[in-house]
């Protein structure tokens, strides 16, 4: 895979795995719906993330678990826009969860330093347009449609290839629409029209290299997602619930960050911060601390430090 030591502007290069914690300001997500679905406490939650070692904090506003219908445009401004704007009003570096342009934008003028769009520009026409103009980062991710019929598109003869090939042509896409190529980051979209029954996700993860061609930075989303819960099935064949599987995605973490990745996507931030630590100083054999630049984990801009509790998902 490529190696994470990719500029991107106005993001943090610090020569190893970054950490996205994620903010889900909804009440119906799969793996934390409704903990943070209070406007105040999704803040105080985006600032728990930073403290813990988050280096950017992803702030979404519609759910995109299998099945999900789509909110309102207004309802996800009004979801996402205030969080937004707090947390970077505090220091801390914001990412912007959507599909749509409008939403995206407004975040942009709240201080978001990145647009993560799940459907990589498919599912709004005037997305990357809006990416070209801002100048930040945009997270492409594969697609194939929304989350009431993905499921029914996870059809592959070589997931790794089809995924590879429609990334690409989804790049020049957005490229062709003024998109710099150094704004973009790709991600091969785990769980997104990927079915745990055909082990799509795990042909993805063995086969990231087959995207190194592609030029870009790498962002691997695992966490929580039923895939493990397939993996770590019991006797019976039932799927770990995903609150017991952040075990699991501490694993995924270190094997991407070991791998190459330029970030992980992640819940629970803390244990994954360290993983990225540990893979960096195996990577570098220690130099870095060694000689005197080692990172204190969770400096937010503004010193903030840490809430005591980490609230665990109740669904
Ligand atoms: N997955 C979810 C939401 N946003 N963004 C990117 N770039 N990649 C993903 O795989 C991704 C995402 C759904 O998971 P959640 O409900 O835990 O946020």
């Amino acid at each position: 895979m490529v190696s994470p030591h990719f500029d991107l502007p106005g993001l943090p290069a610090k020569g190893r795995c970054l950490v996205v914690g994620v903010v889900n300001v909804t009440p119906d997500s799969f793996s934390d719906g409704g903990e943070w679905f209070d406007r105040g406490r999704a803040v105080e939650h985006g600032l728990r993330l930073a403290a813990e070692g988050a280096d950017l904090v992803d702030v979404g506003g519609e759910s995109t678990r299998p099945g999900a219908q789509r909110v309102s445009e207004e309802e996800e401004l009004r979801r996402t826009a205030p969080v937004v704007r707090e947390l970077a009003r505090q220091g801390v570096a914001v990412s912007i969860d959507t599909m749509r342009a409008r939403v995206a934008d407004q975040a942009v003028q709240a201080g978001a330093v990145l647009v993560n769009d799940v459907s990589g520009g498919l599912a709004d026409p005037s997305m990357a347009r809006l990416v070209a103009g801002t100048g930040v980062a945009y997270v492409l991710m594969h697609w194939r449609g929304h989350s009431n019929d993905m499921e029914k598109r996870a059809v592959y003869a070589d997931v790794a290839g089809e995924v590879h090939d429609e990334l690409r042509m989804r790049m020049e896409s957005v490229v062709g629409e003024g998109v710099d190529p150094g704004q973009i980051v790709l991600d091969p979209g785990l769980g997104f029209a990927k079915r745990p029954e055909h082990a799509h996700n795990w042909q993805l993860l063995a086969h990231l290299d087959r995207f190194d061609d592609l030029g870009r930075p790498l962002l691997i989303a695992g966490s929580r997602k039923r895939f493990l819960g397939r993996l770590l099935a019991d006797a019976h064949g039932a799927d770990r619930p995903f609150t017991e599987s952040d075990d699991a995605t501490l694993a995924l973490t270190a094997l991407s960050a070991a791998a190459g990745a330029w970030a992980v996507r992640v819940h629970d931030v803390r244990p994954n911060a360290d993983a990225v630590r540990v893979a960096a100083a195996w990577q570098d054999g220690g130099a870095a601390l060694k000689a005197g630049r080692g990172e204190p984990v969770g400096s937010l801009a503004n010193g903030g430090t840490a809430p005591s509790s980490t609230p665990r998902s109740g669904q």
